[in-house]
């Protein structure tokens, strides 16, 4: 039916002739207005960013999936493409082909971006890390080195990043700072540093500190709440908390999610729900993506209930393209359409939703 309209739609455009109203009342949503058609439309309509991440080679290969993104989202992320192994291979030598082709790619369809990500401990280069662990790279060396990182990258997408996952997953599951090269060999204060370099490269993006399972984890909620006051008391900019969102619904829904995302606004932050995805064990059943939708629905429902959060992106928008098979045995069908690029129950659910 969607398509149907869809396709009418165009036609009516091609020969200019304005849609009749009717013809684009006939789905009324659950508080009385017109369900969107898309989560583009959606996104409008309830003044949140929605976002994808997105992955350079179906971009680049895959004609139906680049429609599919570029129809349905206002907000994107690149998966891989910004990370540091992929864009500094060798020492020195810069490979931006991938992270540009999707600014440019968001550039040309409206779409604003998401930085991702300046200061991690995965998907470092191999000549770092080895560099480090055999003691040529001193911890002198090493600052400037991720001060450089944080120049060359921020500063090349200077004015075309909306917001920078400056830090991420920098407190682990106990609840201390990440064992990591950074806090290693830099100490804490490589976090303020980030903070403050990103800023100076890019003086607009908005800059955030990125986590998962912190929608529920006390002990990583609390550490990372100290982490943002000690920033703010030393006025290092730090403006957003991102919540990744990869939930399971074998996990009961993280009922707190809302107290928790008020926590951390309450500082004066932005908010965002950066990675979303709701992985299942497989097979899949109807009942499994009916409980996946309401997961999926609750996690926008609490951005849009928060005034301060301002875009809900998912991890990937077809099961066809997602890590979660190749990193949990036996899950998988965590994204909103399945291979063929069908809209499953989660993505009618986050059309239902309003502010
Ligand atoms: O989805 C990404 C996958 O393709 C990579 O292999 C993986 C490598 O660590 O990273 C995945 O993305 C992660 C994101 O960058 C940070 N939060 C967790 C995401 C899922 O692992």
């Amino acid at each position: 039916m969607k398509r149907v309209l869809l396709g009418l739609a165009a036609i009516a455009l091609a020969v200019a002739v304005p849609l009749p109203a009717t013809a684009a009342q006939t789905h009324p949503g659950q508080h009385g207005g017109r369900t969107p058609d898309n989560l583009r439309e959606l996104s409008h309509k309830i003044k949140v960013y929605i976002g994808s991440a997105v992955a350079v080679t179906p971009l680049a290969d895959e004609e139906d999936y680049r429609r599919t993104l570029n129809r349905e989202f206002t907000h994107v992320t690149a998966e891989n493409a910004m990370k540091w192994a992929e864009v500094e291979p060798q020492r020195g030598q810069y490979t931006w082909d991938g992270a540009d082709a999707v600014v440019r790619n968001a550039q040309r369809n409206h779409q604003k971006v998401r930085g991702h990500t300046l200061v991690w401990h995965n998907q470092l280069p191999e000549w770092l890390t080895t560099g480090v662990a055999d003691g040529s790279i001193d911890a002198a060396e090493l600052r400037g080195i991720l001060r450089d990182h944080i120049f060359k990258e921020a500063g090349r997408y200077r004015g075309k990043i909306r917001a920078w996952d400056v830090v991420n997953e920098v407190v682990d599951d106990e609840g201390n700072l990440r064992n990591s090269i950074w806090l290693e060999k830099l100490g804490p204060g490589y976090i303020a540093d980030a903070f403050r370099w990103a800023h100076q490269a890019d003086p607009h993006a908005k800059l955030y500190i990125n986590d998962y399972n912190l929608e529920w984890n006390t002990a990583k909620i609390n550490q990372t709440l100290n982490i943002v006051k000690d920033l703010k008391a030393k006025r290092v900019p730090i403006h957003g908390i991102g919540f990744q969102g990869h939930l399971g619904i074998q996990y009961d829904y993280p009922a707190d999610f809302p107290t928790v995302m008020k926590q951390f606004t309450d500082l004066g932050l932005e908010a965002a729900i950066t990675e979303a995805d709701v992985r299942m064990v497989l097979p899949v059943t109807p009942e499994k993506l009916a409980t996946q939708a309401d997961y999926y629905k609750r996690m926008l429902d609490t951005c849009v209930d928060n005034r301060r959060c301002v875009e809900y992106t998912v991890w990937s928008f077809t099961d066809r393209h997602s890590w979660v098979p190749g990193w949990f045995e036996g899950e998988g069908a965590a994204t909103i359409m399945d291979e063929n690029l069908a809209p499953k129950p989660a993505y009618d659910a986050l059309l239902t939703v309003r502010r």
